[in-house]
């Protein structure tokens, strides 16, 4: 097996180029909304949730061209939540990925047009007859990431997000909020990696969803952690503007040193739901350390 640094950065570059043929190009009508699509996706980002679907991929057995459609429908969502998130009528921020947030770099209404047809591109992707040969798991695929990006999953999230500014909430109502806006989609990520494979086994998917609910709750505390912590230019965002927002966070709530333990404790929670896995689940373990230990 790969050291993980190199794995990450050979799925990367495989999303990145996925991602890139997906798109529509900039020479194609309408040109400045295919602009401003490529401009938000592409050439920045973790990728997070490709590196969780090749990695679940890799253990269920997925074909990994496969499981680049599915990684890639995920990111297209991820990446029209945060051009959605940035405008003006959301958090406001003017700076993403180190680069103007795309309503700065374009205008509103091209911002709001690239969240919904990135939105709309996610789900012709997943739906692509390459993608899966049994159609009826093809169907619960689509079904997972509709209601993992919807009401019920991440837009859920963000409108509790959006009414919780300069109200006091609970340990328990920051982690139902969190679950769905950001724990959703990392969940569906990963399920979506194993879904890839043909038949996926029932307890070693109830396994996996464990392991991402975990890290997905884990990503939001050390994204807490580092707004509060870490500079502007390291994490390519405005730095504090929980504070500034004045919304409640983990560091509000628990405290920097407990909210700290508390991402320690749910990576030990990971680890512990892939442990029937043994050395197959190496990755996994790998990547719930990248995504605790994270500085950006
Ligand atoms: C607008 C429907 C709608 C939803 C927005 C996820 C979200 C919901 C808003 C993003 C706000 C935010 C900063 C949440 C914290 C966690 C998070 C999703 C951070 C950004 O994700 P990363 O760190 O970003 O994976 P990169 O740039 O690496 O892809």
């Amino acid at each position: 097996m790969s050291d993980f640094p190199s794995w990450a950065a050979r799925i990367q570059a495989r999303t990145e180029s996925v991602l890139s043929t997906l798109l529509p190009s900039v020479d194609v009508a309408p040109q400045r909304l295919h602009t401003a699509m490529r401009y938000s996706i592409l050439g920045g980002g973790k990728r997070v949730r490709p590196l969780l679907a090749h990695a679940a991929g890799e253990l269920f057995g997925s074909h990994a061209d496969k499981v680049d459609y599915a990684a890639a429908a995920v990111e297209m969502i991820h990446a029209y939540s945060l051009v959605h998130d940035d405008m003006p009528c959301m958090d406001d921020d003017d700076l993403r990925r180190g680069k103007p947030s795309c309503h700065k770099q374009f205008d509103d209404a091209t911002a709001l047009l690239v969240g919904d047809a990135l939105q709309s591109l996610a789900f012709q992707t997943l739906a692509r007859p390459e993608l899966c040969k049994d159609a009826q798991q093809q169907m619960k695929m689509i079904h997972l990431l509709a209601i993992a990006s919807g009401s019920r999953g991440m837009a859920g999230g963000q409108a509790i997000d959006l009414a919780s500014v300069g109200i006091s909430l609970t340990q328990q109502e920051l982690e139902f909020m969190h679950i769905h806006k950001t724990g959703a989609l990392i969940r569906a990520a990963a399920l979506l990696g194993a879904y890839c494979a043909e038949a996926p086994e029932d307890s070693r998917l109830q396994a996996l969803d464990r392991y991402a609910k975990c890290i997905g709750l884990a990503f939001q505390v050390v994204d807490d952690i580092l707004d509060n912590q870490a500079d502007t230019a390291t994490l390519g965002k405005t730095a504090g503007k929980d504070a500034e927002n004045n919304k409640p966070t983990y560091v509000t709530i628990l405290g920097l040193a407990r909210a700290k333990e508390f991402a320690r404790e749910l990576h030990t929670e990971a680890l512990d739901s892939i442990a029937p896995f043994g050395a197959d689940g190496q990755r996994l373990a790998q990547l719930a350390d990248f995504i605790t230990e994270r500085s950006f």
